[in-house]
């Protein structure tokens, strides 16, 4: 296991620091050191799995919480009125660089599309 795959457990456990928005008992949110948007928080489940679909497949009911918790984050953050993205990045072509799934929260301004 890479330094990188057990980063955000690391983050978690308060051993890194982080500028936390939100945590309960299964979720932990903090916002993303590069931020790509004005908002830019990470959503983390505290019980690690490599990717969305991996959790999907395994904890539907933990998945149901990191979308709660990212409406958490955009209430807290004040863009639930606005709107905001939730993306999940999920292996190579997408860029996933830290492979315990986590949700992007973006928002604060508008966003761009998709794609390329
Ligand atoms: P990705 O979906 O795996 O590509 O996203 C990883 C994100 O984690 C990325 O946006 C990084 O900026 C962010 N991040 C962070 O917030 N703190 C860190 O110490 C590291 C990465 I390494």
């Amino acid at each position: 296991m890479s330094d990188a795959e057990t980063l955000f457990e690391r983050i978690i456990a308060g051993e890194i620091p982080s500028d936390k928005v939100y945590e309960d008992e299964t979720t932990y949110a903090f916002r993303d050191i590069h931020p790509q948007a004005r908002v830019h928080v990470l959503v983390v489940p505290k019980k690690r799995y490599r990717n969305v679909a991996e959790l999907a497949a395994a904890d539907p009911g933990l998945l149901a919480d990191v979308i709660a918790a990212a409406r958490e984050v955009a209430v807290l953050e004040g863009i639930s009125e606005s709107g905001y993205r939730v993306v999940f990045n999920t292996d190579s072509d997408a860029g996933q660089t830290v492979f315990h799934v986590h949700a992007h929260v973006l928002g604060g301004e508008q966003l761009g599309l998709f794609g390329r």
